[in-house]
């Protein structure tokens, strides 16, 4: 991505509350990952359709992808972080329900946290945090594509007025397009009245020292977190709080260093 398409989606992004990257993957890609989301359906009720990098290795190369690291780091900052990766897989008569906002359960979005200073209002001044759609399907008009209300992210309260649906669009998109939205943006999937699953993957992004949706540090398997090399800052470890004295810990690695043990 140049860095003149950056700043136009970023742009958009900010005034919109969402922005539209071309693909992302090539059809080889969506295959693969549609595929696994096909095994993995077959889990879902123990999980199957949580944690996907820890689950199939086309999934690690979803935060590989430079575009959209860049995107997430322009937005959220450099060490920003992953906070969760779910499959997605709409089947025909599915989709259609109400919009929501993400970040409810543990992020600035969540009622219980609103402070009575805060007089009802959630954070809209910056990007908190973002979520990202992969279309593994193509997005159409009728396969239960996600559908949201552009300029939304910037309401003040934590209510979804009752005629949001009608502002609603829905975002036609290729395969391997990604899809990107501020957390406060409202949201869902559309009715899939089309023969066909609709295939996604679902990948928000936090800024580092938001709490997230998982202990990311200590969920990802050791063999993943290895993999991802250079971009290992986005499962967090050096945002892990110590559960030791501080000199006795290795932010680096999230855990006590080896021979606290002995000193302490
Ligand atoms: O599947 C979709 O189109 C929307 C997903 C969604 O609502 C979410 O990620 O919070």
């Amino acid at each position: 991505m140049t860095s003149e398409d950056l700043h136009s989606h970023a742009q958009q992004l900010r005034r919109q509350g969402y922005a539209l990257l071309p693909p992302q993957l090539t059809v080889a890609q969506c295959d693969e990952a549609q595929a696994q989301l096909d095994r993995l359906d077959g889990e879902r009720q123990r999980g199957g359709f949580e944690l996907l990098f820890n689950k199939a290795s086309i999934f690690e190369q979803l935060y590989r992808v430079p575009a959209v690291l860049a995107m997430v780091r322009y937005m959220l900052g450099a060490d920003a972080l992953l906070c969760a990766m779910h499959g997605s897989l709409l089947r025909p008569g599915e989709g259609k329900g109400g919009l929501h906002a993400d970040g409810a359960l543990t992020g600035h979005n969540r009622a219980a946290s609103m402070a009575p200073a805060d007089a009802g209002r959630r954070i809209t001044s910056h990007v908190m945090a973002l979520n990202s759609i992969w279309c593994i399907s193509e997005f159409t008009a009728t396969n239960g594509a996600t559908r949201l209300v552009p300029g939304s992210h910037l309401h003040e309260g934590l209510d979804i007025p009752a005629d949001a649906l009608q502002q609603a669009i829905i975002v036609e998109a290729p395969r391997g397009s990604v899809l990107l939205f501020d957390v406060n943006t409202w949201h869902g999937p559309s009715a899939n009245g089309s023969d066909a699953n609709r295939y996604a993957v679902l990948n928000p992004w936090r800024r580092h020292w938001q709490r997230c949706e998982y202990e990311m540090a200590r969920v990802v398997d050791p063999a993943v977190l290895q993999r991802s090399g250079a971009e290992h800052i986005i499962f967090g470890q050096d945002a892990q709080a110590p559960y030791v004295e501080r000199w006795q810990w290795d932010a680096a690695v999230g855990a006590p260093k080896p021979t606290s043990a002995q000193q302490a």
